[in-house]
């Protein structure tokens, strides 16, 4: 059965992020070392990185798949919603055929898109460096780079983010933008609307902290997994590795609305999904696929706050939203890239 419901309004939902269009691959573990790239990781391309595009599609039959990591988790809260137009997202695309690509499939997911263009670059790509069960990231930002605050404050975008209720921008836009995070923060803020985040990558705490604490007082939810939490309670200072006391901590730190205490959601693969509260952790199992039934992890983190949207905006518990997140991740792991087959069957 589908989740398909009528009764959330359009434009309920806003997100801001890097439109991106992903180059994947299945490449050798030497392809990762050759680029000095790690498993798991995901990382903004230099100058040295700039070949792996062409080669994979030269020399290693890549897949165009639509990505960027916030349109990911919109496209797939749409897919499970069934109902168009409910998320809205914000990104910087070029004026060329892969903006193209990522409109037809946003359109197709539901999903209404209001693109910056930026005539001078060309939009985003990333490499996903397949290597068996893990996957590599590169992302060649370009357009996605260019996004500007003045987008948001175009009166028909200023009207989509004013009545929007729930708001949802990666950790990755803190490399982009981060007057636009303070601005949708403080919009949110101001309604008392949530504000939800995602810590997205390890290099968005090592470089990326002073951005990211001036956001979070905002922050209602915070998302990550194990490798971006261990990365985060290092930026801290924080002498710990265990991942509740990591958790624990970034609940406690500083927010501005003390009303609505922060949450923190830690994902560990095909371990328990963490709900940390104040004074609480709640762990959710998470189904273990066989390796046979994997086609590829990646955006198994983006569909699993998909998941959680899509359920968080129809006003559903957090139990609810969590296993509907699993469910979300589940299935696109299933599936190439951050994609989905058939009707969703979560109920
Ligand atoms: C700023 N960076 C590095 C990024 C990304 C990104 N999305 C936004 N900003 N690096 C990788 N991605 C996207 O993450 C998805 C998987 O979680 C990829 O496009 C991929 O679809």
């Amino acid at each position: 059965m589908s989740t398909s419901s009528n009764n959330v309004r359009e434009g309920i939902l806003v997100g801001c992020g890097n439109p991106l269009l992903d180059i994947s691959a299945n490449v050798p573990m030497n392809f990762l070392d050759r680029y000095q790239m790690k498993e798991d990781d995901a990382i903004l391309a230099e100058d040295r990185h700039m070949p792996i595009y062409r080669e994979l599609v030269d020399g290693y039959q890549a897949e165009f798949l639509a990505g960027g990591s916030v349109q990911n988790s919109l496209r797939i809260a749409q897919w499970i919603l069934g109902q168009p137009r409910v998320a809205v997202f914000f990104g910087c695309v070029g004026e060329d055929d892969y903006a193209q690509r990522l409109k037809e499939k946003a359109a197709a997911a539901g999903l209404d898109v209001h693109y910056q263009v930026n005539r001078g670059q060309p939009t985003g790509t990333c490499a996903v460096l397949i290597t068996g069960t893990h996957r590599s990231l590169c992302a060649n930002l370009a357009a996605a780079n260019h996004f500007t605050i003045d987008h948001l404050e175009q009166p028909a975008n200023k009207a989509l983010v004013d009545n929007a209720k729930y708001y949802y921008i990666s950790g990755f836009f803190l490399t982009v933008n981060p007057p636009s995070i303070m601005h949708v923060a403080e919009t949110a803020h101001a309604k008392q609307r949530p504000f939800l985040m995602n810590l997205s990558a390890p290099f968005i705490s090592q470089f990326f902290m002073a951005p990211l604490m001036a956001a979070m007082p905002y922050v209602d939810i915070i998302f990550g997994n194990e490798a971006e939490a261990h990365a985060f309670a290092t930026g801290q200072g924080w002498p710990t590795d265990d991942l509740r006391e990591i958790g624990k901590r970034i609940v406690g730190l500083e927010k501005l609305n003390p009303s609505r205490p922060r949450i923190a959601i830690l994902t560990q693969g095909c371990d328990p999904v963490l709900l940390i509260q104040k004074d609480s952790v709640e762990e959710f199992p998470v189904t273990r696929l066989a390796v046979h039934e994997i086609v590829d992890t990646n955006g198994a983190g983006d569909a699993f706050v998909g998941g959680f949207l899509s359920q968080f905006v129809q006003g559903k518990s957090l139990d609810v939203c969590i296993r509907c997140g699993n469910y979300a991740a589940g299935h696109i792991i299933q599936n190439p890239g951050c994609t989905y087959s058939g009707s969703p069957q979560f109920v």
